[in-house]
């Protein structure tokens, strides 16, 4: 790991810049699979899952039948665990349910806003080295919360046809409402125009590879919604003397094990908590089964030496991590502070893991900076506020002349007749001047 000591203000966006992503020439592949979907629907997406998963299928619906024997499949502990990991990430979510909020701002004017949910979603799930059904759980458990009708789930068939017992006993777990054996940009363009098998949807979540991120943006220009730019995953932790190097080390690596682009960071004011970083990421490195993808990762981060907490916190903001983690006698200097996070870890005993799979929180989370910006994917992802009102004759009187003044400024006439045409019939001809 490459260690900076105190860089220079001006010097941050270089030593904080995420590897690079090359977008190359993947627009005009999804735009080109984007337009054969929407024109030949169900024998576009049979192609291109020949093409890019090398596998023909009779039917890209999972049946009933396929989920019984997946279930049958996942040891007892293991469905144990999702089971436990599902109620806390439940709990987490349902308590972020909001009541109606409802005032009169004029007498007889009555306003409220609620929420009501994202009726048709799509969740796209990736295949690849490691199937994530926690994912599914992230995804699935608020879309049911907040009361989607239609939950879509897409993940693209491994060489046998088949997707992970696991993925399938969680969906299920989770109420989808319908499984799509299908992957990559085909799949989000079946999600996007619909196809005979593929319902169409208001909405588009989770993560996946450049193709699948391009895709999803080009989505977004046909009308459906998505919950975020997705990126590599990455992580930062700030530490003081305090810390303890070995734990520091674990929290790196699991990020780093995620993909060859993964970036992680610590940021230290103790430059011994760097060394013995240093030292300890490349011992446990060695143990790894996931090893030559963590260790690529791992070439590309970095370990930053900083005077002190303020400059650290700068620092942070500047970055945007996607995951935080703060183990320092300072840290609630950190927690009040952090401007820019997707989530907070806490403390020695608060691994990211926990996050990740089972603590409560969700772990679709902005990345690239744009946690600036964006939230992570929580229950008011998955509905809408809508607002409301009632204006009583009492109320119309209260603000009809306001409104048609206003109108009229605005030389929109129409907008003011519908005001006057009901004051009339309200207010005696005399008495309007
Ligand atoms: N850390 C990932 C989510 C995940 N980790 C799923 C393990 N499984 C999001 O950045
Ligand atoms: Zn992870």
């Amino acid at each position: 790991m490459q260690i900076i000591k105190n860089p220079n203000k001006n010097e941050w966006r270089q030593v904080l810049k995420r590897p690079t992503q090359t977008v190359g020439d993947i627009e005009a592949t999804v735009i080109q699979i984007f337009d054969d979907v929407s024109k030949n629907g169900d024998a576009a997406i049979k192609t291109y899952t020949l093409k890019f998963d090398g596998i023909s299928l009779e039917s890209n619906i999972v049946t009933s039948e396929e989920i019984q024997q997946a279930i049958a499949k996942v040891p007892e502990n293991l469905q144990k665990a999702i089971k436990k990991a599902k109620n806390n990430i439940e709990v987490f979510h349902i308590a972020q349910k909001t009541a109606k909020i409802e005032v009169e701002t004029t007498k007889g004017v009555q306003c409220w806003q609620e929420k009501r949910a994202i009726q048709k979603v799509g969740l796209y799930i990736p295949g690849g080295t490691a199937p994530l059904f926690s994912t599914v759980l992230m995804l699935a458990v608020p879309a049911q919360i907040a009361g989607s009708k239609e939950i879509v789930l897409c993940s693209p068939p491994n060489k046998q046809g088949d997707l992970a017992p696991e993925i399938l006993f969680t969906a299920h777990l989770c109420g989808v409402t319908k499984i799509i054996k299908v992957g990559g940009i085909q799949a989000i363009a079946g999600l996007t125009f619909g196809t005979e098998t593929i319902p169409q949807v208001y909405k588009i979540f989770g993560p996946g590879n450049q193709f699948v991120t391009v895709a999803k943006q080009l989505a977004t220009k046909h009308g459906v919604a998505i919950d975020m730019p997705a990126g590599p995953s990455e992580l930062l932790v700030v530490a003081d003397e305090s810390a303890n190097a070995s734990y520091i080390a674990s929290d790196l690596l699991s990020q780093a094990e995620h993909g060859t682009d993964s970036q992680v960071i610590l940021v230290s004011t103790s430059q011994a908590i760097i060394n013995d970083v240093s030292e300890e990421v490349e011992k446990q490195l060695n143990e790894l089964p996931r090893k030559a993808i963590a260790e690529k990762s791992i070439a590309n981060s970095k370990l930053i030496y900083v005077e002190n907490d303020e400059i650290a916190l700068d620092l942070i903001n500047e970055y945007g991590p996607e995951h935080f983690i703060i183990c320092s006698q300072n840290e609630d200097f950190y927690v009040n502070n952090i401007a820019n996070a997707g989530s907070v870890f806490i403390g020695d005993y608060t691994p990211e893991s926990a996050g990740d799979y089972a603590s409560g929180t969700n772990h679709t989370l902005p990345t690239n900076g744009f946690s600036k910006a964006y939230s992570g994917v929580n229950l008011d992802s998955f509905s809408k506020s809508m607002t409301f009102q009632k204006i009583s004759k009492e109320g119309i009187l209260n603000i009809g002349e306001t409104i048609e003044l206003m109108a009229e400024a605005e030389g929109l006439q129409a907008h003011k007749n519908a005001v006057s045409i009901r004051l009339k019939d309200l207010i005696p001809a005399k008495a309007r001047i």
